[in-house]
């Protein structure tokens, strides 16, 4: 499956409905005077983020989103129901551009973001608004505002603080499920993930956004498996986790291969990876772990073992995440203070 990132949508708002011409008509009251309602509203065409959404992939099938117009006006001064509105749900770090794909309109980048893409039209007056002292029996409505029509680029970037990478099948979609509200599809074979998954982490009260990467295998820069088109999105990752599979019978020679792709894309890529994690860790006798650790020690490489199975150093890993969110996030300010006192 393709990895959807772009999209084209043509919205438009329903137009408020006519005002209603209509006198009262009561026993006994001859001329009863002006009672037309106003027409309703027409439906506005809102966008909004929803946090279980990854791609736009919903937009490539259906592209055409109107809202309902108002209804008329009647009589009694009964104003026409309000059309319908519309409600598109995006992932979190969809922007939205004018139709030259140069002007954004919108950067869509928080939890339960909302945002007006066309307002509906305003209702017609009824006649009973257009009655004055001069005129006791005004014949005359408004017709409804006219809706909005645009064509718009949804266009989504991952927007991530975490990226978790690594070999395909060493259980990084699963290490996202374990940690986050996202429902990533798992399986017992490479290529699971064909689109990175995205995940909100709530943990001491610090929130940070997860994304699981598709597996990187060697060639990936070449276009080899599907994790080429993702080294892009990986890019926007502040922080990256290795996975590693403990159980995986070449740990170096994998876990060198997914440095030497990120590297081969983008040196600096591999400075952001802060954590390794091993995974499965319930698949081995503390024996065989001490081994694997020692491995890596040997190489100046610390190892945080996890099993997402038992969530064995699931807590510990959440810690050590929530610690290196904070310093980045206390680094950035402190960049920010420093440019101020510069003279
Ligand atoms: N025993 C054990 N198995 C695990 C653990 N974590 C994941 N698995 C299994 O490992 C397999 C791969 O898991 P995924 O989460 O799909 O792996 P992935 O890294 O996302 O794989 P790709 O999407 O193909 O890159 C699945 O069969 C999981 O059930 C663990 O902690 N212990
Ligand atoms: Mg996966």
């Amino acid at each position: 499956m393709q990895f959807i990132d772009l999209a084209i949508i043509h919205i438009r708002s329903g137009s408020g409905g006519a005002g209603c011409v209509s006198f009262r008509k009561e026993k006994y009251i001859e001329f009863g005077g002006p009672d037309g309602g106003d027409g309703g509203r027409g439906g506005d065409v809102i966008i909004r983020t929803a946090e279980n959404l990854n791609t736009l992939i919903d937009f490539k099938y259906k592209q055409h989103y109107f809202a309902k117009n108002g209804s008329q006006g009647m009589g009694k001064n009964k104003t026409g129901a309000k059309g319908l509105d519309i409600i598109l749900t995006v992932p979190i770090g969809t922007e939205v551009l004018l139709e030259n794909k140069q002007t954004l309109l919108i950067d869509l980048n928080k939890v339960n973001q909302e945002f007006l893409l066309a307002g509906g039209g305003n209702g017609g007056w009824g006649n009973q608004k257009f009655k004055s002292s001069t005129n006791r029996a005004p014949r005359k409505a408004n017709p409804g505002e006219k809706g909005v029509e645009l064509t718009l680029w949804l266009r989504l970037k991952l927007l991530a603080d975490v990226g978790l990478i690594g070999m395909p099948n060493v259980g990084k979609s699963s290490l996202l499920a374990k940690i986050t509200n996202a429902k990533p599809k798992i399986g017992d074979f490479p290529f699971t993930t064909t689109n990175p998954n995205l995940g909100l982490v709530l943990h001491n009260q610090v929130d940070f956004v997860v994304a699981d990467i598709p597996g990187l295998i060697e060639g990936a820069n070449e276009g080899k498996g599907v994790g080429i088109q993702f080294l892009g999105h990986i890019e926007r990752c502040k922080t990256l986790v290795h996975v590693i599979d403990s159980t995986s019978k070449d740990l170096l020679g994998g876990y060198e291969s997914t440095l030497n792709e990120l590297g081969k894309y983008k040196e600096t890529l591999t400075l952001k990876v802060e954590l390794v994690i091993l995974n499965k860790v319930d698949l081995l006798s503390k024996k065989e772990l001490k081994k694997i650790i020692m491995l890596f020690k040997k190489m100046e490489i610390n190892v945080l073992p996890i099993s997402t199975y038992s969530k064995y150093g699931i807590e510990d890993f959440l810690n050590k995440l929530v610690k290196i969110i904070e310093t980045e996030k206390s680094e950035n300010k402190l960049v920010k203070v420093g440019k101020k006192w510069a003279p």
